[in-house]
């Protein structure tokens, strides 16, 4: 925990004194007023650990013979330091020229901090002898989005512990002594071969450029890297990495991480190696009109036949034809918005088919996603969102992460996870396979798949059993714990270990030791939400962390890691089949009183609308017979995805906005280009419930347009009285019945991110909540007990495997993006699955040789890798490749609660394709 007295020291810093808190280095305390000592080896940013290693950062401290480097030395009360005495100058001075000498002639960075030092010093050239020519490192470029030049390299550590400190992974290293030191990658691999994950942490901190993005190195570098830099927020994950696009002639040349709440300037391989799928060729530049004479509809469209199906159009004409298959339809048309869009845009979407089309048939991926998730929170705690951000870890001593692989999927935050661990953390990890935080847990429980209310029940019967549970949080922040209670009496763990597959000890000591913590999280994810009994697993990770009072103080909270970048907003919004925004329900009369008075229109549906899965249920039956998809591409997405495909090709009727033509568009009557992420302004909200301001980098391409002014003009042609002109008007009309945004408004979100609740103008919001109650009767929670479901399909003789699906760090769902970022598409060209090495053997099959995957629904062919991690009898396949489209395998049966299909389980017959190929 974090020292809540602080005590100061004063001391005198070239004259003058000054105060600061105890602990303070001069090099911070004269940074603190302005002063920037230079520095080389020192980064004054977040997870740097200073080093003094370097000497460039030398000052006077009166009483002392020697210089001393301010970077590590801390103030003392009445400690006198002099920065600006010749002898401190001189020697600072000193130790750039020496390093200059060894620089290459040609800086492979002109805008390198190493130079800006440099000049600093006064320093331009060096009149120390340059290096022997032969002793001169070689370039390696060997990895596709980095360059190593270690002729720049002057040995200052920041790579080293950019990479084993800040972002955990330990792949650099320092290797050899004086003369002969050197980085190295892993055993002195080149870079390209190494375990690098590629989140480019040591090309940022790199002073020298010898650390450089690809796309820096490439070009002449005479002039500067880049024209402009804008500050904006990242489009993938949840996680909402704020970051700065640097761009060079119209173009976004690289990204660094910057100072976001969530990421203290810190990015992963996607956000920053991942933009330039922006620019990719097939980006949709015109609007696109299905041809009378078009094939029949399928999944037949690539970029040389686009003209066979589609023909181009004007703006006036797409809009036209968009809002004349949708008029006057109301029930007939149905609408999928985006969690890739802006919380402005996703705002207007459901508006569009409330007000436009008098019903609630409006849902997006937030269904596949935490559905369950937050059908639990609701129920249980009052609020769907999370209680306290995941950087709330610093605060803690134990973490649950259950059902989630973040070191690939929230890469960023995966990087405190493991800082966590490294402060002497409890990390506790529950997966049916071993994944990336395995190395970090203090326990790994691989247990059964789909088994975890039996893990879950059991671990709450200990803490029952052992009297662990606190009975004062109990008695006054919850309610129905006696049912509770004697509910988790029949879930003793030497029973519940037959079924999950870990046994008692473990499931015992996992009790003790989260109900012993001082401050304990859990994390949860898709391995949690998507099964039939998803609302059940949240139930059960909510009742222990209720239980054990677990929420509301720092470094507790229960922490659903959300997905994209903003379905957090998206579903605050209201991009809901029964929520209006902030969760407002739809049956309630006042509530959509509230909305139509600010609409100024007429009442709509009290029905609670269908959701994504039953919105293709009800196009096979004939009931919704045209669609408008925003941002979401449910021919890959969705479950039983030919059952999904085959409704798309039923509609009369689809109006899709895209930026690329995806799988989805591929059915289309109306395609309408819009503009990336990167090309737009609106606001986002991550995981952490942070507000966060995107801005355009550079303009959409050809004539696509944003989002927001394509929904515009849409509703205009529907006959909706709409003039929004700017986001900024539809973020100010959302206030008007969202209270979850008070105090937030445009103009602070230009000027910083804001996490809501804000409880004042000033506060910039709270990252902890409900420490004093719930959003429930009388400020309570709720236990709501679960009992033991198995999964819907359970393996037999014809489908004896397991299927799990998921995800891959390089990959980003459906593959609309990613597979047209090049460095990323580098990096994992083709559809692959995992299975164990023993499962392999007994299928006959090596590793990189093809496997048959077959479920109920369908069958793909995908190349197979040896992955111990895998248990034997599963595979898993991430759901990216449209040739081995995952999802023609699973099962769309759904959780009641949620809604959500079973994603991680389908029972899987697993073959040697070149044996199916023989038969
Ligand atoms: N690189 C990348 N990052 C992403 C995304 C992406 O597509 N690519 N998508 C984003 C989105 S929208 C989301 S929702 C998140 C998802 O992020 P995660 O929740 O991490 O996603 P998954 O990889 O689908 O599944 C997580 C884990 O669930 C485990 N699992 C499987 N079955 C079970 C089970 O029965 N019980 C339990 N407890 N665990 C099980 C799997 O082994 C897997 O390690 O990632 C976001 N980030
Ligand atoms: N088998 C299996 N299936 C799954 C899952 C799983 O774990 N296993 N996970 C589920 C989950 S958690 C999720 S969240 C869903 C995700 O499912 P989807 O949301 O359908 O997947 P994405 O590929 O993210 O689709 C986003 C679309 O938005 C487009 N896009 C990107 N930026 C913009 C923009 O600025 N404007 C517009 N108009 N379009 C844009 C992209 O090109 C892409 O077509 O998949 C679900 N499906
Ligand atoms: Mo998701």
């Amino acid at each position: 925990m974090k020292d809540i007295v602080e005590t100061t020291v004063t001391f005198s810093l070239n004259g003058k004194d000054v105060t600061v808190p105890e602990g303070t280095t001069i090099w911070e305390a004269a940074n603190g007023r302005g002063l920037v000592i230079p520095h080389l080896c020192h980064k004054p940013e977040p997870g740097y650990r200073p080093d003094g290693n370097c000497r460039a950062c030398m000052v006077e401290v009166e009483g002392e013979r020697t210089l001393v480097a301010s970077c590590i030395r801390p103030v003392a009360d009445g400690m006198v330091v002099k920065t600006d005495t010749d002898r401190a100058e001189k020697s600072r001075a000193l130790v750039v020229e020496l390093l200059a000498a060894d620089q290459p002639a040609k800086p492979h960075d002109a805008s390198s901090h190493f130079w800006d030092m440099a000049a600093m010093n006064d320093v331009s050239e060096s009149r120390f002898p340059a290096i022997e020519q032969a002793r001169v490192p070689l370039l390696d470029d060997s990895h596709v989005a980095m360059r190593v030049n270690l002729d720049a390299c002057i040995h200052c550590n920041l790579c080293v512990r950019a990479c084993r400190e800040v972002q955990v992974n330990d792949v650099i290293g320092m290797a050899g002594r004086g003369h002969d030191a050197k980085i190295v990658f892993d055993q002195d691999d080149p870079m390209g071969a190494s375990t690098c994950v590629a989140c480019g942490e040591c090309v940022q901190a790199c002073p020298t450029g010898a650390l450089l993005p690809a796309t820096v190195a490439d070009t002449t570098n005479d002039t500067k890297d880049f024209d402009e830099e804008v500050e904006s927020v990242c489009p993938y994950c949840g996680v909402g990495c704020q970051l700065s696009f640097k761009v060079k002639d119209g173009k976004i040349k690289y990204v660094d991480g910057i100072n976001g709440p969530a990421n203290e300037n810190r990015l992963c391989v996607k956000g920053r190696f991942g933009f330039d799928y922006i620019a990719h060729p097939h980006r949709l530049t015109k609007p696109l009109i299905r041809r009378d004479d078009a094939p029949a509809k399928g999944l037949n469209v690539d970029p040389a036949n686009i003209h066979t199906h589609f023909r181009e159009a004007t703006w006036d004409e797409a809009l036209d034809a968009a809002a004349n298959g949708m008029k006057g339809r109301g029930r007939e048309i149905a609408g999928f918005g985006s969690a890739k869009c802006s919380n402005e845009e996703a705002y207007l979407f459901q508006k569009i088919i409330r007000q436009g089309f008098g019903h609630n048939n409006v849902d997006h991926c937030t269904r596949l996603c935490h559905a369950s998730s937050v059908a639990a929170l609701l129920e249980n705690v009052g609020s769907g969102a999370v209680t306290a951000t995941f950087n709330e870890i610093e605060n803690a001593d134990v973490a649950i992460v259950i059902g989630a692989n973040p070191t690939e999927n929230h890469p960023v935050a995966a990087t405190y996870f493991k800082q966590f661990t490294k402060r002497g953390g409890k990390l506790i990890v529950m997966d049916p396979r071993g994944q990336g935080l395995k190395r970090h847990a203090s326990h790994m429980l691989q247990f059964k798949p789909g088994a975890d209310v039996s893990m879950l029940n059991a671990i709450m019967h200990v803490i029952v059993d052992e009297g662990l549970y606190d009975q004062q949080y109990i008695e006054a922040f919850t309610e129905n714990w006696p049912a509770m209670k004697a509910h988790l009496a029949d879930f003793p763990p030497e029973k519940m270990a037959e079924i999950c597959g870990i046994d008692a000890d473990t499931l015992r000591d996992v009790a003790r030791t989260f109900a012993g913590a001082k401050a304990a999280m859990i994390f949860w994810g898709m391995g949690v939400s998507q099964h039939i009994h998803g609302t059940d697993n949240s139930r059960c990770l909510i009742s222990l962390a209720l239980m054990t009072g677990q929420v509301g103080r720092p470094g507790t909270g229960l922490h659903p890691l959300r997905g994209q970048n903003n379905v957090q907003g998206a579903s605050d919004a209201g991009l809901i089949p029964m929520f209006l925004p902030d969760y407002k329900d739809v049956t309630d009369d006042g509530v959509r009183s509230a909305f139509t008075d600010v609409w100024k229109s007429g009442d709509f549906s009290n029905q609670k609308g269908l959701t994504v899965v039953e919105i293709m249920h009800a196009i096979h039956d004939g009931d919704i017979k045209g669609m408008y998809i925003l941002g979401e591409n449910p021919a890959m997405s969705d479950p039983d995805v030919q059952h999904a495909r085959d409704a798309l090709a039923m509609l009369d009727h689809l109006v899709v906005q895209d930026i690329f033509l995806t799988e989805t568009a591929n059915y289309a009557d109306v395609i309408l280009p819009s503009s990336a992420w990167p090309e737009k302004t609106g606001t986002v909200t991550n995981t952490n419930r942070q507000v966060q301001m995107g801005r355009p980098a550079v303009p959409p391409p050809g004539d696509a347009k944003e989002d927001w002014w394509i929904e515009v003009e849409l509703a205009k042609r529907l006959g909706l009285d709409w003039d929004y002109t700017h986001p900024s008007q539809i973020f100010a009309e959302m206030k008007l019945n969202m209270g979850s945004l008070d105090n937030i408004t445009w103009e602070r979100l230009e000027q910083t991110a804001v996490t809501y609740p804000s409880l004042s103008p000033e506060d910039p919001g709270q990252p902890i909540v409900f420490g004093d109650g719930f959003p429930r009767p009388e400020g309570r929670a709720r236990f709501t007990p679960a009992n033991v479901i198995p999964p819907d399909e359970v393996p037999d003789a014809e489908y004896p495997h397991v299927l799990i699906t998921g995800r891959q760090l390089e990959h980003w769902h459906t593959g609309s993006m990613t597979r047209r970022a090049s460095v990323l598409d580098a990096v994992e060209p083709e559809a692959n699955c995992s299975l164990h090495p023993r499962t392999l053997r007994d299928l006959g099959v090596k590793a990189g040789d093809y496997v048959r995957l077959t479920t109920r629904r369908g069958s793909i062919t995908i190349m197979a890798r040896a992955d111990r991690a895998v248990a034997e009898g599963n595979v898993f396949v991430p759901f990216a490749y449209v040739e081995a489209a995952a999802n023609i395998l699973t099962n769309p049966s759904l959780d009641p609660y949620g809604k959500i299909p079973e994603f991680k389980f389908s029972a899987v017959r697993i073959e040697a394709a070149e044996a199916v190929a023989a038969e």
